[in-house]
């Protein structure tokens, strides 16, 4: 088995059996701008504690799975221009030779799972991609939760991406997707995608529960709970859908592919947002955490 370098306080929690949730680096590296994104990333480990749970958050170091960073080290990847993206394709070479590295979704639940941590929080999951059906692509996210035991709480997908084929492919995938207090399928920034979410959860430890039925019954994967943003924090889909078409067509006219797509997506739509984007990605976030936390203590109870 690959070795894992703990922080102090996460071997704790595993030693103790305490609640744990997992928490990915690309967001830090890719999804928002500095110093915003290392200031979030902090308030999401506060917010995990103060719910009662261990923050872990994951990147390869030196060539090196961690579990939990020191702020020195969190300071460091949110300032690296250029930091490796690592999905399950790259993630092995990555630690092989010896390099350093932020965590997709899809890394991020491997890393999970060998470290032993059942549930993981994000912002949005990457899916399929508008235009899939000439270009290919779609994120290598999907077919994690279709292999991974880990339970990834997002608030949805975004809307650069098609949310109908990224449903589609989750249920091809056999992949519950679970809206958490309501009907509808959340769409990241607005609490409504306008498609009803193939199941709903209104309780922590039902979705608990759900991913020690699905492991009791061998059956491989994850669940993807889709927790709606704050009301409060909400920005209405029809105001930003054409400042995202303006992104789309932008990355087609540079010829932008593979995994420079998505961050350079969500660059944008900060940039043309002028922050506003970011003040919601920020609070859906923490909302995430505070419910992956409460899941995380139903998974050890
Ligand atoms: N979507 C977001 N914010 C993000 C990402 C996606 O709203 O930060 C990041 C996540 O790390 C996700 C990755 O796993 O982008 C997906 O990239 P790709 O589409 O290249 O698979
Ligand atoms: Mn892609």
């Amino acid at each position: 088995m690959i070795d894992i370098t703990f922080s102090p306080e996460v071997a704790d929690a595993k030693a103790e059996n305490r609640p744990i949730v997992a928490l990915e680096s690309t967001i830090i590296t890719h999804g928002m701008p500095y110093p915003q994104n290392v200031e979030t990333a902090r308030k999401v480990e506060e917010t995990i504690r103060e719910a009662g749970a261990v923050p872990a958050t994951i990147a390869v170091i030196g060539g090196r799975i961690h579990a939990g960073l020191t702020d020195a080290q969190l300071e460091d990847l949110g300032q690296t221009k250029d930091c490796a993206k690592l999905s399950r394709a790259d993630i092995a070479a990555c630690i092989a030779t010896g390099g350093t590295g932020a965590t997709t979704v899809a890394a991020t639940m491997i890393c999970a799972h060998l470290a032993g941590i059942g549930v993981f929080a994000t912002g949005g999951i990457g899916g399929v991609h508008r235009g899939a059906e000439t270009s290919f692509d779609i994120s290598a996210d999907l077919n994690e939760l279709a292999h991974t035991p880990v339970t990834v709480v997002a608030a949805g997908a975004k809307a650069i991406l098609d949310l109908p084929k990224t449903l589609e492919v989750l249920e091809t995938n056999g992949v519950p997707v679970i809206a958490y207090g309501q009907d509808d399928f959340p769409a990241f920034w607005s609490r409504s995608s306008g498609m009803t979410a193939p199941l709903r959860m209104d309780t922590a430890e039902d979705i608990a529960n759900a991913q020690k039925t699905r492991i009791a019954m061998g059956l491989p994967g994850g669940q993807l709970v889709a927790n709606p943003i704050p009301v409060s924090d909400e920005i209405a889909a029809e105001e930003l859908s054409p400042i995202i078409s303006a992104a789309l067509s932008e990355a087609e006219d540079k010829g932008i592919i593979g995994k420079a797509v998505t961050p350079f997506l969500l660059q944008r739509i900060f940039e043309l947002t002028e922050g506003r984007s970011l003040e919601a990605n920020i609070a859906l976030v923490l909302n995430n955490a505070r419910l992956a936390a409460t899941i995380a203590r139903s998974l050890t109870a």
